[in-house]
């Protein structure tokens, strides 16, 4: 089957060529930031590093980190490499304390980040026939607009219908015959709850075919029951706003891991605490490094998220590297009774049990206990308390097994925890409130 491509030529740019190319700019990079970003200029010269110290891509790792902290220092402007005259626009990060990350964009990083979510969309066969609902929130989160922007460049008609208002968002579909979603797999979860809830069938009442799923971690369980529930494809869809926001990395038709476009990013994983490289197809930090940005370059961003490189070629035939589905945060690993448990974990096991409904949330209440509250399918709460505790055991069950520590689990019926239209706030940690 001939698989569809945005830019062909520079999808499958051999291995090699991308090399040279990502050195190429790579080097502009370092020369830029060096010249007209004394931020960088700064760190270098404390580091006794100039851009002339980059012979090859692996001596990146002699340049100094970028950190979150970096991003204010000199606040908002400091680290722009364009006068402020350059600059069309900014998107913040959806930061939920103090002062949000500012990220600007010239009109060329716009048009850059338009054609990067071109090839994501239509490298999982969408065309200019599609009818995109954008249910990401509108404004300075990336989401909404980087995607808007993307899809009318390949043609497709964007409804830009924002987050929320379920009953609002089912309607449009019906009325405008929505193909495909974009929106996060929390509110996906939701959303195709109530589609079942009120009785329509997806196949025969709506054009559904595909969802583009992201800004927060879930799990391939989470993927399959939303595309068993609204039979559909789901493709998960990564980024950050320092680096664009959607689309930095994104799932091709075979799904095993998320292709991360080169020529605009050098992928480096280094161990969370020492910052040091792994071993190739180790998990660690991801850290990157944008190699074709106007406004605000940055070097060795260090993302925070956990993944791992997938170092064997695609068999879509694009050369670009391909990344695991987000493992979680470094920053969202809780520890109870000592163990390391990531949120994921909890999820992965609870979306593939029988009879779980679409939402939880976890309590940690001190550090040796933890509460999973679980939304179960209405036709538990049938008086029939037998099957209540067989449902509860199996979960506690398989959550010990996973997390080897046995969490008190409580059952409720669905529409009892707090939905979330974007990203979902899964973790209450009573412990630091
Ligand atoms: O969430 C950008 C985005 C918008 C991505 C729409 C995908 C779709 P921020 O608000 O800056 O930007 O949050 C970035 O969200 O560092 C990850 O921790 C998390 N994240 C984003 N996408 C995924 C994903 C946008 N597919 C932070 N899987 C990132 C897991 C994700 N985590």
């Amino acid at each position: 089957m001939e698989l569809p491509f945005w830019n062909r030529e520079i999808e499958r740019l051999p291995k090699k060529n991308l090399k040279n190319l990502q050195l190429e700019r790579l080097k502009n990079t370092l020369e830029r930031i060096y010249e007209k970003v004394p931020v960088y200029r700064k760190k270098f010269q404390e580091l006794g590093i100039t851009p002339s110290h980059l012979k090859s891509l692996e001596d990146i790792i002699k340049f100094p980190f970028t950190t979150k902290e970096d991003l204010f220092i000199d606040y908002p402007y400091g680290l722009l490499a364009v006068p402020l005259e350059e600059v069309v626009r900014v998107h913040t990060s959806s930061g939920t304390t103090g002062k949000p990350k500012a990220i600007f964009f010239s009109k060329k990083d716009l048009e850059t980040s338009a054609e990067l979510i071109a090839r994501c969309l239509v490298m999982t066969g969408a065309t200019k026939e599609d009818i995109l609902q954008n249910s990401m929130t509108y404004g300075l989160f990336t989401g909404a607009l980087v995607m808007h922007y993307g899809a009318e460049k390949v043609g497709i008609l964007v409804i830009p219908a924002g987050p929320g208002n379920t009953e609002r968002q089912i309607e449009l579909m019906k009325t405008f015959g929505t193909t495909l979603l974009h929106m996060t797999p929390s509110y996906a979860l939701y959303v195709a709850s109530v589609i079942l809830e009120k009785g329509l069938i997806p196949q025969k009442d709506l054009k559904l075919k595909t969802a583009y799923l992201g800004a927060e971690p879930y799990s391939e369980q989470t993927r399959r029951k939303i595309e068993e529930m609204l039979d559909i494809q789901v493709y998960n869809c990564y980024g950050l706003s320092e680096m664009n926001g959607p689309g930095v990395g994104f799932e091709c038709p075979y799904k095993e891991g998320l292709h991360l476009w080169e020529d605009n990013f050098l992928v480096e994983i280094v161990h969370p605490e020492t910052g040091e490289p792994v071993k190739e197809g180790e998990i660690g930090e991801l850290v990157l490094t944008t190699l074709n940005r106007e406004a605000m370059p940055l070097i060795r961003y260090r993302t925070r998220d956990l993944t791992r490189i997938i170092s064997e070629p695609c068999a879509c035939g694009r050369t670009h590297i391909r990344i695991s589905r987000i493992l979680g945060r470094s920053d969202d690993m809780f520890i109870v009774r000592g163990v390391n448990i990531f949120p994921q974990q909890i999820e992965e096991v609870l979306m593939g049990i029988k009879g779980v409904a679409q939402n939880y949330q976890i309590v940690l209440e001190n550090y040796d206990e933890m509460i999973v509250k679980v939304e179960i399918d209405r036709e538990f709460f049938d008086g029939r308390i037998e099957r209540l505790l067989y449902l509860k055991n199996e979960i506690t069950e398989k959550l010990r097994q996973t997390i080897l520590v046995r969490p008190k689990v409580e059952l409720v019926e669905p529409g009892t925890l707090p939905i979330s239209e974007g990203k979902a706030k899964r973790v209450i940690d009573k412990r630091t409130l």
